[in-house]
This record gives structure tokens, C-alpha cells and sequence, in this order.
């Protein structure tokens, strides 16, 4: 390789690059960030491969001279703002005085208020007929601060602070966060399992634009807001989901990071810069980045350091020594930023040490604040962060204010009431202080004119959850015939689902507003036909010829496809899911989502969205396909689920089913179509699905009600027998418990009912709810339950089996005349075909016919010899291994 020479190369052109950097100085006042991505630009024009700039100094993005003028009275705001802290403070404090131990966060709030009033003043808009209301998620520990708010706009009074985290005394009280299920015309989106609400406002912003896409939504959009800690962005959710924001060019959205340096223990990164890390991996990912890292003190400051000194020395301290600084003396600020030597002294020659520790950081001051919110709704082409620093716990004083303790603070001992009472300039004596008594302006007063008045330029109250959504027509059951009608080939419940769907979807009515959602598992699931027929929704549409556009299945892509084709990811899939499902609230229109993933990546691995699915009333169904430990067969320990069942009897608001046939799959989806979106009831919908083909079977008469309670009897049992006996099935297992039925008919002179069990946690939320009636109404006709009103009368014993671990259906087991035998999936997967699989865990024909001849020797009507040769004649090793782990 031929050696540059240095020194020969390069005195010539580093002088016109010491020319540039002095000429951008004297242009920009010291401030040089615009001019990187301008000199980036140029240099790669010229064919210099320059790596991307991630990094800009510690400085913020805009300069004083770019800042627009505050349009709001400053006096006023800060008022406003001290009130509202003061209540959030106090309502913390009360609940904690009351009941020990209750919780709640101050400090939160305090180093959040500037950012959260900002935007309450001057940009969250609320929905009026001209526009639609922005959607913001605000951080959940923030919450004291929302409800204080409210408390100053008199939406909500003292009682209901009073009993703040105190919901089932009064009936007044408020939820610990933003939680839409327990305050449904309030709360719009939890958010306090941090990383959720940040990977679910980017999925929001994208469904706004896939709404405006298919002309479902037109006119003005919503600004999606997120307000999250920098603590938060550890979480992998967090940031997990970047670069499809800037990929699809959400510019509808902006992210605000309360960069308060500090998390519930410690330092976020206390050997290093949060800011400048966030920094990097957001401009890294095409995201448009605003730093509000100083306030207005300290423009004189950088004004004066002609050389840029000061720049370099904020950028070389960690955040642990700028923690400190809010806990230590002035002095020490002093020394640690301008103690080099006597040129930087001299720039805080003129202030006190209570001033240089006084000295604002971004994020509390509102003209900087403003400057970003403004800057950010304008940029176009790229969704914006704007990383704003703070000081956790401000104006806690002592006891709280940037001490690694602050996030657990709950209480205030007298003299840091008093001493906050006076830095806020709260209009209250010594000696009410000490009791934090709730203060707000009078009606008609300055302040409470002022608020209102911003409120209503902006078109009412943010946070209000608004229901306003005319119930749809769904389909009558009777077209769906296709499906009641059975089959004559052998199909799955997938392909049998994968039909409805397209049924569904060119249905007149309700056809536009269906949304399949798929991470990357069409062609698994037999659905790419759908890909040409509806197309997959991209913004840009389809810039290139697909490698198979001369087939009639191509991969079609367009700006109005129907399809979000999200790519490998669950959690993404989901939060499209959630956005779809709560556009009846959000955007008052409904929509119908069908997320369809392999099982076990579904509740298992993102359980944690579908539980805040739950809490924010989404409606729409989740379609967990290649169910079943043995029914996956070939695909081993990772893929073969037999638990999610479990999982999905822990959501409240989700009914879970496991159906057989196509016509029960098809019964249960029509009624989800009209108790969700006819009736609007707020709940949601988990089938499994699976990939075994049979001849799907014509519905019976009158079975319709059973399927939906959870339980039907399929099939009688042979007549003229000498035994009874019962056999409840689900998934394709329950065509092992038909075949156990003929074996034991022919063979042991056993006649076994067979049952459809196709829920068994509805099935047992409705036997908990009459038992639970019946002990409190001791004396009253006693209430039957559905499980006992179809079984009680028949003579056991009863056996179940399921691909689905053994307590999905011991749920009913107390229910049950005598008790029930369950056989299921419990371990570990293995990769074998599906009849050694169902041999290994004990659920198929053989092992339900051995099951039932034992139950019915434990009662006496058979001999156990019977059980044994029944073990001998269809050839069980009793010894076999079996997959109990502990
Ligand atoms: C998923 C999850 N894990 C843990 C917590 C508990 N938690 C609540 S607040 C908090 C610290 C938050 O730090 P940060 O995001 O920096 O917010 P700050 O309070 O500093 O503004 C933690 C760990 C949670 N709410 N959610
Ligand atoms: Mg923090």
C-alpha cells in the first residue's frame, strides 16, 4: 500500500480547515452543530466516505438567536406550574400519611413539570370537530402531575385526591398510573411497564398514517407524544423499533426523554452521558435529535467563551460529578466545570455559588422547552427526540433533590414543605403547610382564566378518553354457512380461519375495516394469496419489480395495502394491534385486527402487551397458530406450545378458546364481530390454531350456545353398553378422544360421551362467579353453574385431554360430578411425528382409553385387570419415559 506522506500532505489543506472552523465560530457564536451535517454533506459529495457524525457537544441543538419568542406569559406558567407541583407533591404525602406504605412518586414529576406544561399550554391538542386530538403518552410514575393538573382545571376535586391510590374506599379514588381500564374517561394509554408505551406510540404514529392511507381518517393529524425516562430507554422495547419510525418518515411523532440522570437506584450512566449516548443511537437511527441540555442562564456563558472552552469541558464531565453538582454546594460546581484556570473562573466570576448551582438545565426552563416542541412539530421527514435535561426530584430540596433516594421519596419532613412552599412561591403559612392541604386558584382568578383559556385554544382537556363510535353490522351467522357446513378434504383450523378471513375481508360492510397483522408468517399460514389480493401497506409503495411479479401471488406491496406486514416482531405486531384495536377511542373508528403468529412467540414472549391490550380496552382477536405441543410436531422444545392457554387465563378482559373444527372457529369469530364491535364491549379474543389436516365436520344442531360458553357435547356414546363414561376433547385431540370412544365401545364395553371443550377458563370464570354468588347469598335459591348445569346429571367418570398443559383443563376440575382425569402436554417439546409425540405425553386414543378404564376402576364398575390389559392390548409401556422435569 503506498504510504501518504504526512507532513508533506498535510500543513496545505489544514489550514482551510482551521479557516472553516473559524469562520463557523465567529457565523454561530460557538455553536457549531448545524454545521456538521452541512460539512458531512459537502465532504461526501467530493468522494470523502466520511463514517456519519452521531455525536454533536454537550450543547443544545438550538441556538438563542433560533429560538422562537415564548408565546405564553412566563409569570403565569410558573405559577400554574408551582400550584400544580405543589398538589402532586402533596397528594403523594396525604395518601402515605393515610396509609402507610401506599406508594407513589414525587420526584418524577418534578424534574417532568416543565415538559408535560409546555406542551399542556401550547401544543396538546384535544379532539374538536376540526381536528382530531393528539395522542399522548405520559410517563406513568409522572401520574400525581396529570391528576394535579386536572385538580387546577376542576375536572377532578379534592376527594378524589384525597384518595389518590385509594380506588375501593369512596369510589372516588385515582388509579397509581395511567391505567384506561380502571379510569375509562380519562386515562387513554398505560404506560407504566416501562419500554411498552415508547414501542407503542411508534406503532400508533404508523397506524395514524396507515388510517390516513386507506381513507379511513383525513384532514389534520395527530402528533403522537411520548414522555419517557432515560432510565427507560434500558429497556430493549424502548428503542427496539427506531428505525421504523424513520424508515416509514413519522414525522407525526416526537419523543421527549426526561434526561433526569438518574433511574430508581442510581445514576443511569453515571460514568458517562445518557445525552450523548441517546444522542448517538438516535441519529444513528434516522431520527431527528434536539438536545435541551442548558437553560437561558447559561447563553451569557457560552456567549462569553469565545473559545469554546466551556463546550469542551461540559462534554468531558460524566453524569455522576453533573448528579452531584444538584447535591453539593456551588462551590463545587464551580471548581469541577470552570476550576481550570483563571479565564474560566472568570466566567462565573459575577455569581455566587447559590447561583452557579442554580443554574438552569434545559428541561426546567420553558423557553428552551418551547423552542424544541416547536422545532420538532415543523421538522418533516423524520420523527424527532428531544433529549431534555433535568434534575430528578427538582425542588425537593434536601432530602430529595438529585440524591440517589429521591425516586422512593414519599414524604417531607416540615422544613423541606416550608422551604418548597417558598422556592414555588405557594400562596400558603407556616402552619398550613405542614398539613400539605391541596391549593388551587379560585374560579375567575388570573391563573385559573389563563388555563382554561390555553386549554380551549387547544380544543379542551388532555388526558379524556372519548368513546365516540356508532356500533358496526356484522354478518349474520348464516353467511359464514361455508364454514357450518364441514368439509370434505381434509383441512386445518388454519386454512379454515385463513378462508373466513378472506371471506371477511370481502364482505361490504365490515371488509375495509379488517387489519391481518403478521410478523413475517404469511406463507406458514397459507395466507400469501392475501399479499396480491389486499396488499401489504407501505408508505412508499413499491419501488422495485418483485422477484415474482410474474406470478399471480406476487409480493405486492402499495401505499393503501391492507396488510401490516410487520417483519420478525411480535411486540411490534402487538402494539399494531393495540392501535388498532382502540381506534374506536382514539380516532373513533372502528377497526378489526387479526394478529396471527406462532403460538409460542404470542403470550409467552409478549405477554406484557397484552396485558396493556387489556388494560386499554383494545378489541380485535389474537390468533395463536401451529398450537399445540404435539400437533407442531417436527419443530421441537422452543416452538411447540402447550401453555400459552395457561397464560391467556391470567389476562381479565380475554376470552381464550381452543376450538376443534372450522364451523367452531367460525361460530366463535362472529359472535367476538358482535360483542365487540355491535354490542362495544371491551374485550378480546385468543384462539389457537392449528396445522393438522382432517375432514372438518358439519356443525350439529343447537351447539352454537355450548361452543360459546366453552363446552358441548359433540358425540353420544354407543347405546347398550354396560359402562358410562365421559370424554371431553379439544383441538384435534378431541378426534383421539372420539377414536378412544370407538375403542372403548368395541372393545371394553364402554360408552364414552364425547364433549367439545372449546374454553375451559370461561368455563370456570362462570363456575367461580355462581360459587362465589351462592356463598354470599347463603339462603337463596342456589345459582348453577354452565360446567355443572351440562354435566351435573350425567355419570361420570370424566377424562379430558388436550394439547394444552394438564391444568388448563384441571380449571374445571371442581366442577366436575367426581372429580376429572386430565391428560396434557406438560414439559418440554420434543421434535418427533405427532403420533409418537401424543404417545410420549400421554393424549392420544391409546393412553385416553387407558385413562377412562382406570377412572372407571377407581370407582368399582371395572376391574383394575381390565386397566392392565387394556395397557398389554394397545401396546403402552407403563415404563415408558414421560416428561415430568421437577
Ligand atoms: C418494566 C418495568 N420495570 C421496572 C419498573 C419499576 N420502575 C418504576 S420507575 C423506575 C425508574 C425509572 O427511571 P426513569 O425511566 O429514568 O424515570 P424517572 O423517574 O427518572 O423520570 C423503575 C425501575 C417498571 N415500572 N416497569
Ligand atoms: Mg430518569
Amino acid at each position: 500500500m503506498k504510504e501518504t506522506n504526512k507532513a508533506e500532505s498535510t500543513p496545505g489543506w489544514l489550514e482551510h480547515v482551521q479557516f472553516v472552523v473559524e469562520a463557523a465560530l465567529k457565523d454561530s457564536d460557538n455553536h457549531l452543530i448545524p454545521f456538521y451535517d452541512e460539512l458531512v454533506t459537502r465532504l461526501r459529495e467530493s468522494g470523502i466516505n466520511i463514517p456519519a457524525i452521531v455525536n454533536t457537544p454537550y450543547v443544545n441543538t438550538i441556538r438563542p438567536e433560533d429560538e422562537p419568542p415564548y408565546p405564553g406569559d412566563l409569570a403565569i406558567e410558573r405559577r400554574i406550574r408551582s400550584y400544580i407541583r405543589w398538589n402532586a407533591m402533596a397528594m403523594v404525602v396525604n395518601a402515605n400519611r393515610e396509609l402507610h406504605g401506599i406508594g407513589g412518586h414525587i420526584s418524577t414529576y418534578a424534574s417532568a413539570a416543565t415538559l408535560f406544561e409546555v406542551g399542556f399550554n401550547h401544543f396538546f391538542r384535544a379532539r374538536t370537530e376540526n381536528h382530531p386530538a393528539d395522542i399522548v403518552y405520559f410517563q406513568g410514575h409522572a401520574s400525581p402531575g396529570i391528576y394535579a393538573r386536572a385538580f387546577l382545571e376542576r375536572r377532578i376535586d379534592e376527594p378524589e385526591l384525597d384518595n389518590f391510590r385509594q380506588e375501593l374506599g369512596s369510589g372516588k379514588g385515582l388509579s397509581s398510573y395511567p391505567h384506561p381500564y380502571l379510569m375509562p374517561a380519562f386515562w387513554e394509554f398505560p404506560t407504566v411497564s416501562m419500554g411498552l408505551s415508547p414501542l407503542m406510540s411508534i406503532y400508533q404514529a404508523r397506524f395514524n398514517r396507515y388510517l390516513a392511507a386507506r381513507g379511513f381518517v383525513g384532514g389534520e393529524e395527530p402528533r403522537v407524544w411520548c414522555f419517557l425516562g432515560d432510565g427507560e430507554t434500558d429497556e430493549p422495547e424502548s428503542l427496539g423499533s427506531l428505525t421504523l419510525a424513520s424508515r416509514e418518515n413519522l414525522d407525526n411523532l416526537t419523543w421527549v426523554v426526561n434526561c433526569n440522570l438518574q433511574r430508581l437506584d442510581g445514576p443511569v450512566r453515571g460514568n458517562g452521558k445518557i445525552i450523548q449516548q441517546l444522542e448517538s443511537i438516535f441519529r444513528g437511527s434516522g431520527w431527528n435529535v434536539i438536545k435541551v441540555i442548558w437553560g437561558t442562564d447559561w447563553d451569557p456563558l457560552f456567549e462569553a467563551d469565545r473559545r469554546g472552552r466551556l463546550v469542551q469541558r461540559l462534554g468531558e464531565i460524566v453524569d455522576g460529578v453533573f448528579q452531584k453538582m444538584t447535591v453539593e454546594p456551588g462551590s463545587y460546581a464551580r471548581k469541577e466545570v470552570f476550576g481550570r484556570d483563571a479565564e474560566m473562573m472568570e466566567l462565573v466570576n459575577h455569581l455566587s455559588d447559590e447561583q452557579v448551582r442554580k443554574l438552569r438545565r434545559g428541561g426546567h426552563d420553558p423557553r428552551k422547552v418551547f423552542a424544541a416542541y416547536d422545532a420538532a412539530i415543523r421538522h418533516r421527514g423524520a420523527p424527532t427526540v428531544i433529549l431534555a435535561k433535568t434534575i430528578k426530584g427538582y425542588g425537593l430540596g434536601e432530602g430529595g433533590e438529585g440524591r440517589n433516594v429521591t425516586h422512593q421519596q414519599k414524604a417531607m419532613n416540615e422544613k423541606e414543605l416550608r422551604e418548597f412552599r417558598s422556592r414555588f412561591e405557594i400562596p400558603m403559612d407556616d402552619a398550613d403547610v405542614v398539613n400539605t392541604p391541596f391549593y388551587r386558584p379560585a374560579p375567575g382568578s388570573t391563573e385559573h382564566r389563563y388555563l382554561i383559556e390555553r386549554r380551549m385554544d387547544l380544543g379542551g382537556f388532555v388526558p379524556e378518553r372519548r368513546v365516540e363510535v356508532a356500533g358496526l353490522d356484522v354478518p349474520p351467522l348464516s353467511d359464514f354457512s361455508e364454514f357450518l357446513r364441514g368439509s370434505r378434504s381434509e383441512v386445518s383450523t388454519t386454512m379454515g380461519f385463513v378462508r373466513l378471513l378472506g371471506m371477511l375481508l370481502r364482505n361490504k360492510q365490515i371488509g375495509r375495516r379488517i387489519v391481518p397483522i403478521i410478523p413475517d408468517e404469511a406463507r406458514t399460514f397459507g395466507m400469501d394469496p392475501l399479499f396480491r389480493e389486499i396488499g401489504i401497506y407501505s408508505p412508499k409503495g413499491q419501488v422495485y419489480e418483485p422477484v415474482d411479479s410474474a406470478s399471480l401471488l406476487y409480493y405486492k406491496e402499495s401505499k393503501d395495502g391492507q396488510i401490516l406486514e410487520e417483519g420478525i416482531t411480535e411486540a411490534g405486531a402487538m402494539s399494531s394491534l393495540i392501535a388498532a384495536g382502540t381506534a374506536y377511542a382514539t380516532h373513533g373508528i372502528h377497526m378489526i385486527p387479526f394478529f396471527i403468529y406462532y403460538s409460542m412467540f404470542g403470550l409467552q414472549r409478549i405477554g406484557d402487551l397484552v396485558w396493556a391490550a387489556a388494560d386499554m380496552r383494545t378489541r380485535g382477536f389474537m390468533l395463536g397458530a401451529t398450537a399445540g405441543r404435539t400437533t407442531l410436531n417436527g419443530e421441537g422444545l422452543q416452538h411447540q406450545d402447550g401453555h400459552s392457554h395457561v397464560l391467556a387465563s391470567t389476562v381479565p378482559t380475554l376470552l381464550a378458546y381452543d376450538p376443534a373444527y372450522a364451523y367452531e372457529v367460525a361460530v366463535i369469530i362472529r359472535e367476538g364481530m358482535r360483542r365487540m364491535y355491535q354490542n362495544g364491549e371491551d374485550i378480546f379474543y385468543y384462539l389457537t390454531l392449528y396445522n393438522e389436516n382432517y375432514t372438518m365436520p358439519e356443525m350439529p344442531e343447537g351447539v352454537e350456545s355450548g361452543i360459546l360458553k366453552g363446552l358441548y357435547r359433540f358425540r353420544g356414546g354407543a347405546e347398550g353398553k354396560t359402562h358410562k363414561a365421559h370424554i371431553l376433547g379439544s383441538g384435534p385431540l378431541l378426534n383421539h378422544a372420539l377414536r378412544a370412544q370407538t375403542i372403548l365401545a368395541d372393545q371394553y364395553d364402554v360408552s364414552a360421551d364425547v364433549w367439545s371443550a372449546t374454553s375451559y377458563k370461561l368455563l370456570r370464570n362462570d363456575a367461580l362467579g355462581a360459587r362465589r354468588w351462592n356463598m354470599l347469598h347463603p339462603e337463596s335459591e342456589p345459582r348453577v353453574s354452565y360446567v355443572e348445569s351440562v354435566l351435573g346429571s350425567e355419570t361420570g367418570p370424566f377424562v379430558a385431554v388436550s394439547d394444552y398443559m394438564k391444568i388448563v383443563p384441571d380449571q374445571v376440575a371442581p366442577w366436575v360430578p367426581g372429580g376429572l382425569i386430565t391428560l396434557g402436554t406438560d414439559g418440554f417439546g420434543r421434535s418427533d411425528s405427532r403420533s409418537r409425540l401424543r404417545r410420549f405425553f400421554e393424549v392420544d386414543a391409546e393412553t385416553t382409553v387407558i385413562a377412562t378404564l382406570w377412572a372407571l376402576a377407581r370407582e368399582g364398575r371395572v376391574a383394575m385387570d381390565t386397566v392392565s390389559k387394556a395397557i398389554r392390548d394397545l401396546d403402552v409401556n407403563p415404563e415408558k419415559e414421560f416428561p415430568f422435569v421437577v
